[in-house]
C-alpha cells in the first residue's frame, strides 16, 4: 500500500499536470485533468510494477499465464487507485482543488476488448491473481477497435466503431524491443540431419508481434502483474527478406495493410463460429507471439527446458487460443530439438484448458484446406497429434470405429480445438456445477470416460474489488461499519452480517442506500436517454447479450401482458416498476437486432400511453459496457437471470447482481443453482422447466409451442401483439420472433415456460410490499456472495489446475 498524504498528492498532481500540458490547472480541459491524474497514478504503479517483476526473477516462482482473445477490462483508473490505496486521499486532494474524482473518471475510455461474459471473466481473474500475490499474467490480442459503439437509432442497434485509443493510453507501455516474429504461409522443407528430420519454414509472411504492456494492481500488497496485449505490425525493413519477396511498392503497401488488419478489430460474436480466416490468424499471431516470448524469458533466466512445466502453467480460455498446444510443440521440436514424447509431455503438463459454453454453432472447427496454407508446420504437427491420439483410442476402443471417428481431433476435413484442447492439456474445465456436469455426461462425454482425472468444475466469480468496493462505496461502508473490514481479504467473511439483518436499523440503511443508488441511476438514465424514471418504483434489469437463449423476448412478453392488464383493469393493482434493458447484439444476429427494436416499440407505447406510465416504463440504455455496469448494478432491485436452463454456462452478472443486495428471478440454468445453494429457495425467486425436463424435451420431442399459444388467452394475446400493428405500423416488423416462437417452435421454451415466470414476477410484487422483509432478503443475497468472489475461484484454479504456490503474506 503506498502511503501518501493528501498535501503531497495535491502537490504531485498539480506538477504532473504542468509538466504534461504546459497550462495551469485551471486553464485545463477535463480530459487534460483526467490525462494528468491517469499519468501520475501510472507512476506510482510503475514503481511496484517493476519491483514485482524484481521479485519474480529473484524467486523464480511459477508463472502462470492467461491467453485470452478477449480481456474486458474497463476503466482502470478507479481499480488501481482502489488498490494502491489511495483512493480516498486522491479525492480529497483533488476536491481542494475543486475537481470531481468520479467526472474525471468518465474521461477514461472503457477497454473493451471483449464481447461479455469470457471477456470480463478474465479481467476479474488478472485483479484476483495479482491480488492473491499469484504471479499470473494476461496474453491477448491490442486491438485498434475494441467491442462496437451502440447506438440505438429509431429503436434500431446501430454500430459504431470503437476509436478507443484516439485520446491515447495512459496504461500501457510499448515493449519494441520485446517483439516477436510470426510467420504465416510458405512451405515446410524436410531435410534429415544426422538421422533426425529437420523441419525448415521457407517463403513465409513475417509478421512482427510488439507487445503493449498493462499493470495489473493488486489490492494493497504491492503486487503489480502484467497483461501483455500483441499488436501487428510490418517487419522493419532490415528484416532478412531472402525467403519472402515483397517485390514492389504496391506488394509492400499490400503486405502492410494484411498485416495489421491482423489486430484491428475484435470479432462481436460471442456464440457463433464463422470460419474466417482472419481469426485464425489473430489466433495464431497472439498465441504464437505469447508463447515465444514464455521461452526466451524462461530461456534468458538460464532454465533447463525440460523443466518448462515446473514454472510455467499456460492457460487457455475456451478453445480460441488452442493453437498454444502445437506452437508449443512445434517451438520444442523443432528449436529446442527435444524428442516428440519429451515434448508432449511438457505441453500437456503445461497447458490447462476451461470450456464456456456448450452452444453447439460456437463451437470452433477449421476447414484443414485453409488452415494448411495458412500454417503449414502447425498442421503437420496437430496431424501427428491426432494420429497418435487416434492410436490410443484404437488401443483402447479396439474396432470402435463410430467412437474413433467422433473423438478424432482431424475428422470430416476438419479441425476440431476442443478435441485438441482436451487432448493437449492436463486440466479441462467447466465454470458451473451443473454446465461441468453437462460436460461430463453428455457435450464431452467421450472425453470423459478418456480421462475422468482430467475433469473439473471451477465455478466462475467475480471481484469483489471492482463489483462491490468501488462500484458501491456506501454499502461497503454500511458493511465495514457493521462487521468490520475482514471481508475485504476474505468475503468469505460476509456472512457476519447476516446476523445483523433482524436489527431494523440496518435494513433501513440498506433501504436508503439502495434509494440513492437507484437515484444515481434515474440520474444516469436522464442523462443518455432522457427518460424520467421512479426511484421509488421496482428497478428491474436484465442487462446482458442479447441472444435468443437469454430469452429478452421472455421479459419482454412478460411486460406487455402487463400492459394488456392495466389496460382491461385500470384498478389492477400493482407496484410501481421500471423495466430497464440493455446489450448488445452481434451485427449479423437478426433475431437479436429485432429484439432490440421490440423492446423499443414496447417501451414507447408504454411510456407514452398516460393511462399505464405511472405505473410502469421500459428503458433501453444504450451501449452497454463495463463502466454502465458499475452504475446500473448497485441500482437494481430484481436480477433477471432467464436463459432456458441448460443454455447459460455460469453467468457472472448474476453474482455482481447479488453481491449488491438485488433479489434474483431465475431459472435453475448455470451458476443460479448455487446462488439459490448458498442463499435457499426463500431468498430467490426461481421459475421454470428443470434440466431433466428440458434436457428430456430436446432428446425426446413432445413440446408443442401452438398447444400453449391455443390454450393460454394471454399467451395468444401477446403473440398476436407482435403481428397485428399495435406495437408497428409494419405489421411483419416482428414477423421472425413470431415465426420463431410459433413457426419454429420455440427452441427456447419461451412460451413453456411463460406461466411460471408470471408467477414468479407476481412473487416479486408481493414481496417488495412487505420493506422489512424484502430488505432482509437483500441483505441474505450480500451476505451469502462472498463465495463468488473470483479469489475463491482463483485459489481453486491456482491449487487444483497450475499449482501454483500460493502464498497470502499481508493476511
Ligand atoms: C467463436 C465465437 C465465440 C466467441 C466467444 C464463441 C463463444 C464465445 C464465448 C465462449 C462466449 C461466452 O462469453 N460465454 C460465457 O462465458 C462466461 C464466463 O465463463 C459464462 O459466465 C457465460 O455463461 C457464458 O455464456
Amino acid at each position: 500500500m503506498l502511503s501518501m498524504d493528501k498535501k503531497s498528492f495535491k502537490k504531485a498532481y498539480v506538477n504532473k499536470f504542468l509538466e504534461m500540458h504546459g497550462i495551469e490547472l485551471k486553464e485545463g480541459t477535463n480530459q487534460q485533468k483526467y490525462d494528468a491524474l491517469g499519468s501520475l497514478v501510472r507512476d506510482y504503479v510503475t514503481r511496484e510494477w517493476l519491483k514485482t517483476n524484481k521479485k519474480y526473477n529473484k524467486t523464480g516462482e511459477k508463472q502462470v499465464y492467461y491467453f485470452s482473445m478477449e480481456f474486458l477490462l474497463g476503466r482502470l483508473l478507479g481499480d488501481a487507485l482502489l488498490n494502491i490505496g489511495i483512493r480516498d486521499v486522491c479525492k480529497e486532494a483533488l476536491a481542494d482543488l475543486s475537481i470531481n474524482l468520479e467526472e474525471l473518471e468518465n474521461f477514461e475510455q472503457d477497454q473493451g476488448l471483449g464481447n461479455g461474459g469470457l471477456g470480463r471473466l478474465a479481467a476479474c481473474f488478472l485483479d484476483s491473481m495479482a491480488s492473491l500475490n499469484i504471479p499470473g499474467n494476461g496474453c491477448g490480442i491490442r486491438y485498434k477497435y475494441g467491442f462496437f459503439e451502440q447506438k440505438i437509432i429509431d429503436g434500431k442497434q446501430v454500430e459504431v466503431s470503437d476509436d478507443w485509443l484516439k485520446e491515447g493510453n495512459v496504461w500501457e507501455k510499448r515493449k519494441a524491443e520485446k517483439s516477436e516474429i510470426v510467420k504465416f504461409g510458405g512451405e515446410i522443407k524436410v531435410s534429415e540431419i544426422n538421422g533426425r528430420l529437420n523441419f525448415t519454414h521457407v517463403n513465409f509472411e513475417p509478421v512482427l508481434a510488439v507487445p503493449y504492456d498493462t499493470p495489473i494492481v493488486g489490492y494493497e500488497n504491492e503486487i503489480v502483474n502484467t497483461l501483455r496485449l500483441w499488436s501487428a505490425e510490418a517487419v522493419s525493413k532490415e528484416f532478412d527478406f531472402s525467403s519472402f519477396s515483397r517485390g514492389d511498392f504496391l506488394q509492400a503497401l499490400k503486405y502492410k495493410n494484411s498485416v495489421e488488419s491482423i489486430s484491428q478489430v475484435l470479432y462481436p460474436e460471442d456464440s457463433f463460429y464463422e470460419g474466417k480466416i482472419l481469426r485464425l490468424k489473430q489466433q495464431y499471431f497472439f498465441v504464437s507471439a505469447g508463447v515465444q516470448s514464455i521461452i526466451r524469458h524462461f530461456k534468458k533466466h538460464g532454465k533447463d527446458i525440460e523443466l518448462f512445466d515446473e514454472k510455467v502453467a499456460i492457460h487457455i480460455n475456451d478453445t480460441h487460443p488452442t493453437l498454444a498446444i502445437p506452437e508449443l510443440m512445434r517451438i520444442l521440436l523443432d528449436e529446442e530439438g527435444l524428442e516428440w514424447d519429451v515434448a508432449w509431455r511438457i505441453t500437456t503438463n503445461t497447458v490447462s484448458y476451461t470450456n464456456h459454453t456448450i452452444l453447439a454453432e460456437a463451437l470452433e472447427k477449421w476447414p484443414v484446406d485453409m488452415f494448411k496454407e495458412l500454417l503449414p508446420r502447425i498442421y503437420m504437427i496437430i496431424e501427428e497429434i491426432n494420429e497418435r491420439f487416434c492410436k490410443e483410442l484404437w488401443a483402447r476402443y479396439p474396432g470402435n470405429w463410430d467412437k474413433i471417428a467422433r473423438m478424432a481431433i482431424i475428422a470430416d476435413d476438419k479441425i476440431k480445438m476442443a478435441h485438441l484442447a482436451i487432448a493437449g492439456s492436463h486440466s479441462v474445465n467447466g465454470v458451473a456445477k451443473l454446465h461441468t456436469d453437462i460436460l461430463k455426461k453428455k457435450e464431452m462425454t467421450d472425453f470423459y470416460y478418456l480421462y475422468p482425472n482430467k475433469f473439473s468444475n471451477k465455478t466462475n466469480g467475480i471481484t469483489h474489488r471492482r463489483w462491490l468496493l468501488k462500484s458501491n462505496p456506501e454499502l461497503t461502508k454500511l458493511i465495514k461499519d457493521t462487521i468490520g473490514d475482514s471481508f475485504i481479504r476474505h468475503p468469505i467473511d460476509l456472512k457476519n452480517f447476516e446476523r445483523h439483518l433482524y436489527d431494523n436499523v440496518i435494513l433501513e440503511q440498506l433501504g436508503k442506500i439502495k434509494k440513492y443508488n437507484k437515484e444515481r441511476l434515474a440520474n444516469v438514465i436522464l442523462k443518455n436517454e432522457n427518460l424520467v424514471i421512479d426511484p421509488n418504483s421496482i428497478f428491474d434489469v436484465q442487462v446482458k447479450r442479447i441472444h435468443a437463449y437469454k430469452r429478452q423476448i421472455l421479459n419482454c412478453l412478460r411486460i406487455m401482458d402487463l400492459y394488456n392488464q392495466l389496460i382491461d383493469n385500470p384498478n389492477f393493482d400493482i407496484v410501481p416498476r421500471t423495466f430497464i434493458f440493455g446489450g448488445k447484439a452481434a451485427p449479423g444476429y437478426y433475431l437479436a437486432k429485432n429484439t432490440i427494436e421490440l423492446i423499443n416499440c414496447v417501451a414507447n407505447k408504454i411510456n407514452n400511453d398516460s393511462r399505464v406510465n405511472q405505473k410502469i416504463k421500459v428503458v433501453f440504455i444504450q451501449n452497454y459496457r463495463v463502466s454502465l455496469a458499475e452504475q446500473i448494478i448497485p441500482g437494481t432491485d430484481v436480477s433477471e437471470q432467464i436463459s432456458t436452463t441448460t443454455k447459460e454456462a455460469s453467468g457472472t452478472s448474476n453474482m455482481k447482481f447479488m453481491m449488491n443486495g438485488a433479489i434474483t428471478v431465475a431459472t435453475l440454468d448455470g451458476a443460479n443453482i448455487e446462488i439459490r445453494d448458498e442463499v435457499t429457495e426463500e431468498n430467490i425467486i426461481i421459475f421454470g422447466l428443470t434440466e431433466d425436463e428440458v434436457l428430456n424435451y430436446y432428446q425426446n420431442g413432445g413440446y408443442r409451442s401452438s398447444d400453449i399459444y391455443n390454450n393460454d388467452v394471454r399467451v395468444k394475446r401477446v403473440i398476436d401483439d407482435l403481428v397485428n400493428g399495435k406495437y408497428h405500423n409494419d405489421k411483419d416488423k416482428f414477423k421472425s420472433i413470431y415465426e420463431n416462437l410459433i413457426t419454429y417452435n420455440d427452441e427456447f421454451f419461451v412460451l413453456k415456460d411463460f406461466d411460471s415466470y408470471l408467477k414468479a414476477q407476481d412473487k416479486v410484487d408481493a414481496l417488495y410490499r412487505d420493506n422489512s422483509k424484502w430488505q432482509r432478503m437483500c441483505g441474505i443475497n450480500i451476505a451469502h456472495s462472498g463465495i463468488f468472489s473470483s479469489d475463491r475461484t482463483i485459489e481453486e484454479y491456482a491449487t487444483g489446475i497450475w499449482g501454483s504456490e500460493v502464498i497470502y503474506k499481508n493476511l
